[in-house]
């Protein structure tokens, strides 16, 4: 008889860079979402699909948890929060080197007040010493929302494969959600966007990444098989634009080579990439962007 089919949707909660992102990724198998070791790095919520036997998981990776200054952040919580709301399961993944930190904390509140339950996973577990898990995880298990604690190591994969049982075991019985051979549920021009922002981040100082948003603006297929895309990077202020720049143009062609090279690996196929840098002051209040980058307008 063939297996019962179960699919749903667990979301991965926690505080900016735990590593949510490198997770989703690694349990998918393919790189979907971007990953740097600056925090807010995910400002929308992704779907990433991994088939365990029968069983269809969904994953949603969110932006990072923490105290709101700016409407973008507003709406990169809201963000999160919602993906929390339509989960069947939800994740609440500690970063093991900042243990149960305020942001951390934040989360268990709000869980706690929505009535929800989590499966806490520890990761970054190669990071530190053993000693201090378990301690972690008795601080988790004692918030009283804690279903089970995994111990992972998204980075290296360790205890990834148990999670993974662990979550396709508890979804519910159910017709699968996507195609079984669909990765994710973001389009090309999307990661376009994305992989060129990751560049981005990876490329600037603390402050530039957070006052940039990429937008793709032409994805076209060429008769010899390749990709044509062009993308601008907005910035905030006149004086961004020459940062983003860098000295005869050099930091803007390196951007655009390694997000060219990425790209091309992703899709499967060679990409003529175009960036432009553009000055608009208000993009962080303009409701167009948010909806260009997946997320609402807070009101
Ligand atoms: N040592 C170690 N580093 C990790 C591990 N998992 C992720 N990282 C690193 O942590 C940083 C943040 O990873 P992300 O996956 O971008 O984290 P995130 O939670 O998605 O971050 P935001 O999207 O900003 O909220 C990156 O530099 C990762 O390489 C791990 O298991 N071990
Ligand atoms: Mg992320």
């Amino acid at each position: 008889m063939a297996e019962t089919k179960r699919a749903g949707f667990v979301a991965i909660l926690g505080a900016p860079n735990a590593g949510k992102s490198t997770l989703v990724n690694l349990v998918v198998g393919s790189k979907i979402a971007i990953v740097t070791p600056k925090v807010q790095t995910t400002r929308a919520r992704v779907r990433g699909v991994r088939m365990a036997g029968a069983t269809q998981i969904v994953l949603v990776d969110t932006p990072g948890i923490f105290a709101p200054k700016r409407t973008l952040d507003r709406a990169m919580i809201e963000a999160a929060w919602s993906g929390a709301t339509e989960a069947d399961l939800v994740v609440l993944l500690i970063d093991a080197t900042r243990g149960l930190d305020d942001d951390a904390m934040r989360i268990v509140a709000g869980l706690k007040e929505a009535g929800r339950r989590a499966i806490a996973v520890i990761n970054k577990v190669d990071a530190v010493a053993r000693e201090k898990l378990l301690p972690l995880a008795k601080t988790l298990d004692q918030t009283g929302i804690v279903t089970d604690v995994f111990m992972v190591s998204a980075l290296k994969g360790d205890g990834v494969d148990d999670l993974v049982r662990h979550l396709a075991a508890r979804l519910p019985e159910g017709e699968w959600l996507y195609p079984e051979d669909q990765l994710s549920d973001i389009t090309e021009r999307f990661l376009a966007a994305e992989v060129v922002r990751e560049k981005l981040f990876l490329q600037l100082g603390d402050e530039l990444p957070y006052a940039a948003t990429v937008e793709t603006e032409r994805f076209s297929e060429q008769p010899d098989g390749s990709a044509r895309i062009e993308a601008t990077i907005f910035v905030q202020k006149d004086s961004q634009k020459p940062i983003v720049l860098g000295k005869d143009g050099r930091r803007i062609k390196a951007i655009g080579q390694a997000a060219r090279l990425e790209l091309e690996g992703l899709l499967g196929r060679r990409v003529h990439l175009f960036l432009f840098v553009k000055v608009r002051k208000n993009w962080a209040d303009d409701p167009a962007r948010f909806r260009a980058m997946g997320l609402n307008f807070p009101r």
